[in-house]
């Protein structure tokens, strides 16, 4: 059993975790939460370095906004589900930029990520994930594009994970780049293929990687394996919602929900089965056991298990340039727990959690570290989803 510890602090409460995880509602849910953990939780509550902030509503009336991107300019780049890029800049949200690739948008489907190349300032490659097909036939994909005015042109496919799958839900689809200019991108399960999650001729439930323009790097794990898809990072993973390169030691955590418990952070190893369906903490949402593992040899043990889940969205490691007391910590944007998890890591152990931003009450689909050190929090509306600007 992990151990919680939780801060007590100006941006915590452990009061308010227990309350939150009674009343979770979701859209994204049929995921119950239990309120056993919450006892626990309080009874291991410790105090943790926390700090004052400001906030500041940088831009409002999005439309569930899902991802940003920091152009060198200062303007930022943000998608929302239904389909819409946009941009912020001097204070100002643009008009939905034009020519973007036609996108499938229903349920959790849509406009997902937009990354920047490493080296966008020479090449201008912006790299957008997204649903792409129709009901009955549809996969996450990745296109490049640049920029020009308030369009994208250029416009290039890198990936298209296969099969298509006729479900509008578990798509994965954050990214990142390396080092190396290669990226890595989850794929989900699909929701009614987990099985295909342990399958490697299925992109369905795994971390995929490419080089920049969709060719395969020659040292991925699985180019010598017969009837595996080349692409093939690492497999069991259920619906992963973020990835993050940490350049500092060279590895990538990237966290996946569970169906009811079994949220994971996992350090991401190539090659490596990540267990789903196989092995899980979680329950599917009617109850029934999905499987009897909840330990399995050959299958990777999550750094960091959230059971009930949070619904984790999007994950930031922190460099430190504001906020130096987090530097190397990861925060976790939380959809239905309505907060933000600061996880402390030393070595590849999670050794501390706090609760930071429950005072907004929303849903946070996404949380990043500006170039400057701000924090951007996304919270998750329909009609009315903002980006938060906090600062010390
Ligand atoms: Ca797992």
């Amino acid at each position: 059993m992990l151990l919680w510890a939780l801060g007590i602090g100006l941006l915590c409460n452990s009061v308010a975790w227990a309350a939150s995880a009674e009343s979770a509602e979701s859209a994204e849910s049929a995921e119950s939460a239990e309120s056993a953990e919450s006892a626990e939780s309080a009874e291991s509550a410790e105090s943790a370095e926390s700090v004052g902030y400001n906030s500041e509503v940088i831009a409002d009336g999005l439309s569930h906004p899902w991802s940003i991107a920091f152009l060198p300019d200062g303007a930022l780049l943000i998608t929302e589900r239904g389909g819409n890029l946009r941009q912020l800049r001097d204070g100002k949200l643009s008009e939905p930029l034009q020519g973007l690739p036609p996108i499938y948008a229903d349920s959790q489907g849509g406009l997902f990520d937009v990354v920047l190349h490493p080296d966008y300032a020479d090449n201008g490659w912006i790299y957008l994930s997204f649903a792409h097909g129709s009901p009955e036939r549809n996969a996450a994909r990745i296109v490049r594009a640049r920029l020009e005015g308030n369009s994208l042109v250029d416009t290039e496919i890198v990936f298209t994970a296969k099969p298509f799958k006729d479900t509008p839900v578990h798509y994965g689809a954050r990214f990142t780049f390396l080092e190396d200019n290669t990226l890595v991108m989850g794929v989900g399960d699909g929701f009614d293929y987990r099985e295909q999650a342990q399958a490697l001729d299925s992109h369905l439930g795994k971390f995929i990687r490419v080089n920049d323009d969709g060719s395969i790097p020659e040292n991925n794990p699985f180019v010598d394996t017969k009837g595996a898809l080349p692409e093939i990072y690492s497999y069991g993973h259920r619906n992963q919602q973020a990835i993050v390169y940490d350049q500092k030691h060279q590895r990538l955590w990237a966290h996946e929900h569970g169906p009811a418990g079994g949220d994971e952070i996992n350090l991401l190893v190539p090659g490596a089965n990540f267990g789903w369906p196989l092995v899980t903490n979680g329950r599917d949402y009617s109850g029934a056991a999905v499987t009897p593992f909840t330990q399995l040899d050959g299958t990777a043990v999550p750094a960091w298990d959230w059971t009930p889940s949070i619904a984790p969205g999007g994950m930031t490691l922190v460099g430190g340039q504001l906020f130096n007391q987090w530097t190397g910590n990861l925060l976790v944007a939380a959809l239905k727990s309505r907060y933000v998890v600061r996880l402390v890591v030393e070595g590849e152990k999670v050794t501390e959690v706090e609760t930071l931003f429950i005072e907004f009450g929303a849903r946070i689909r996404d949380i990043r570290e500006g170039p400057e050190g701000a924090l951007y929090l996304l919270t998750d509306d329909s009609t009315n989803g903002q980006i938060i600007r906090i600062t010390p």
